[in-house]
C-alpha cells in the first residue's frame, strides 16, 4: 500500500519582477514592493519546513525575465539549500518567462533539487524512507512559446506509484494570456495522472477535482489586475483520497475597493471618511495597494474637481511611507452618482438620445483605445485593460457628456 505524501504545489514566482510601473512610488515603498516576491517565498519554504512536506513542485517562470538579477538567484538558491537540510525536494521546470535556463551553467543547485531540462518529457522518482513511492513528471520551456499540445506527450507508465504531472501551459478557450502549450480538459482524461500542478495562468483556480488539475495561482500579485491573496496549495495524497489546501504567502495584497454610501456632504467631511477606512484597512499581515472607486453623492456635483481629487488623494498617502504595515492608494476612480432617468432619455428624441443609443451600440470599446493599447511604451508601463476597466472607463465618458448636454440645455 502507497504511504500517504505531501506536498506543496506553486508556480509562477516571477521572483526579479521589475515593477516598471511603479517606480514613482515613494522609495522605501517601491523597496518592499521589489522584495515582495522574495519575501512570498522565504515563507513558501518556511512553510514547507513548519508543514514538514516532502517535496514541494516549482511550475514555470520562477524568474520574470531572462536576465535574472542576483538576489533573486541566490534567494532562490539558499531556499532551496534549507529545504535540503529538511530532506525536501524540490522539483522545478522553466516556463515561458524564464525559458532556456535548464541547462544554464550559473544555475546549479543542491542535490535535492530536480530540474526538468528540457522540452521532452522528463520524469524523476521521489523516494520516502528509501522507498519510491511517486514520479513526477514535466518539462521545460526552451524557447520562449511552446505550441505544442504537451498535455499530449505525457506517458504515465508507473501506475504502481503516485504519478504527478507537471504543466506550465494554459487552457486553448483562454483569451487573457498568451496560448503556451495548450491543452483542453479533455485532454487530461485520457491520462492516469493522479495529480495535474499547473502553472502560467496567474489566478488561482481548480479546473478539476478528480483528479485535481490546479493552478495555484503566483504566489505575490504584481499589479491591480492580480488582486486578493496569492499563495501556494499543500496537498495531501493517499491511496483513496487526496487533500487541498490554499496558503497565503503574499506580502503585498493589490485590491479594487469601491465606495457606494458615502457620509460625506463635502470634501472635508469625505476626506476624515477615508482616512478612517485606511485606518480600518491598516493590517498588520500584509500591505496594500488600492485602487479607490469613489461613488459620490449627488450633493457633489457642481463642487469637486478632479485637481481637488488629486490632492486628496497626495494628502491619503502622505505618511504611508513611515509605515511598516503601509496602505498605499494607487488611484482614486470617482463620479458624482447622479440621479438622471437614463432610459426616459435615452427615448428622447432630442440629440442626447441619439448618444445614449450610439453609447449601448457600442458593445466593443477597446477598439477606441487600440493604437493606444497597443504602443510599445504604453504596454510597458501599463497594465492590459480588462473588462471591468473598460465598462468603467465608458460609464465614467457617458456621466461627462450627459452632464455637459444638460448643462448646455440649461443655459
Ligand atoms: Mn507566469
Amino acid at each position: 500500500m502507497k504511504p500517504t505524501i505531501r506536498f506543496i504545489h506553486a508556480a509562477d514566482l516571477h521572483l526579479d519582477s521589475p515593477y516598471v510601473g511603479m517606480q514613482h512610488l515613494p522609495e522605501s515603498i517601491f523597496k518592499d514592493v521589489k522584495e515582495s516576491t522574495l519575501l512570498a517565498y522565504n515563507r513558501l519554504i518556511e512553510l514547507a519546513i513548519e508543514e514538514k512536506v516532502d517535496f514541494v513542485l516549482f511550475v514555470g517562470d520562477l524568474f520574470d525575465q531572462q536576465s535574472t538579477s542576483i538576489k533573486s538567484v541566490i534567494t532562490l538558491k539558499r531556499g532551496l539549500e534549507k529545504l535540503k537540510e529538511h530532506s525536501i525536494s524540490a522539483y522545478i521546470s522553466y516556463g515561458n518567462h524564464d525559458f532556456g535556463m535548464g541547462d544554464k551553467v550559473d544555475l546549479t543547485f543542491p542535490d535535492n533539487t530536480y530540474v526538468f531540462q528540457s522540452e521532452e518529457i522528463q520524469r524523476y522518482p521521489f523516494h520516502k524512507n528509501g522507498e519510491e513511492v511517486a514520479q513526477i513528471y514535466g518539462f521545460s520551456y526552451e524557447k520562449r512559446a511552446v505550441k505544442k499540445k504537451m498535455v499530449r506527450e505525457f506517458n504515465f507508465d508507473r501506475p504502481d506509484v503516485y504519478q504527478i504531472g507537471t504543466l506550465h501551459g494554459s487552457i486553448q478557450s483562454n483569451t487573457d494570456h498568451d496560448v503556451y502549450a495548450p491543452f483542453q480538459l479533455e485532454d487530461f482524461e485520457k491520462h492516469e495522472a493522479d495529480y495535474w500542478a499547473l502553472g502560467h495562468i496567474h489566478k488561482r483556480e481548480i479546473l478539476s477535482e478528480n483528479p485535481y488539475i490546479i493552478y495555484p495561482g503566483n504566489i505575490q500579485g504584481r499589479h491591480i489586475n492580480e488582486p486578493g491573496e496569492k499563495g501556494c496549495y499543500i496537498v495531501e495524497m493517499s491511496p483513496h483520497q487526496t487533500e487541498v489546501e490554499f496558503h497565503a504567502l503574499q506580502e503585498i495584497i493589490f485590491e479594487q475597493r469601491t465606495i457606494n454610501n458615502s457620509e460625506a456632504n463635502n470634501l472635508e467631511e469625505l476626506t476624515e471618511e477615508l482616512f478612517r477606512m485606511k485606518e480600518s484597512w491598516r493590517n498588520s499581515s500584509h500591505k496594500y495597494i488600492i485602487r479607490l472607486h469613489l461613488h459620490l453623492p449627488e450633493t457633489f456635483t457642481s463642487t469637486v474637481e478632479q485637481s481637488q481629487i488629486d490632492e486628496l488623494l497626495e494628502l491619503l498617502n502622505e505618511q504611508e511611507d513611515t509605515e511598516r504595515d503601509w496602505v498605499w492608494i494607487q488611484t482614486i476612480y470617482w463620479s458624482v452618482d447622479w440621479n438622471y432617468d437614463r432610459d426616459e432619455m435615452k427615448a428622447s428624441s432630442q440629440f442626447i438620445g441619439e448618444v445614449l443609443q450610439a453609447i449601448d451600440d457600442d458593445e466593443d470599446p477597446i477598439r477606441h483605445l487600440e493604437m493606444l493599447a497597443n504602443n510599445r511604451v504604453v504596454k510597458k508601463h501599463v497594465e492590459p485593460f480588462t473588462k471591468e476597466t473598460l465598462d468603467e472607463m465608458k460609464a465614467e465618458a457617458e456621466q461627462m457628456i450627459v452632464k455637459e448636454l444638460i448643462k448646455d440645455g440649461e443655459s
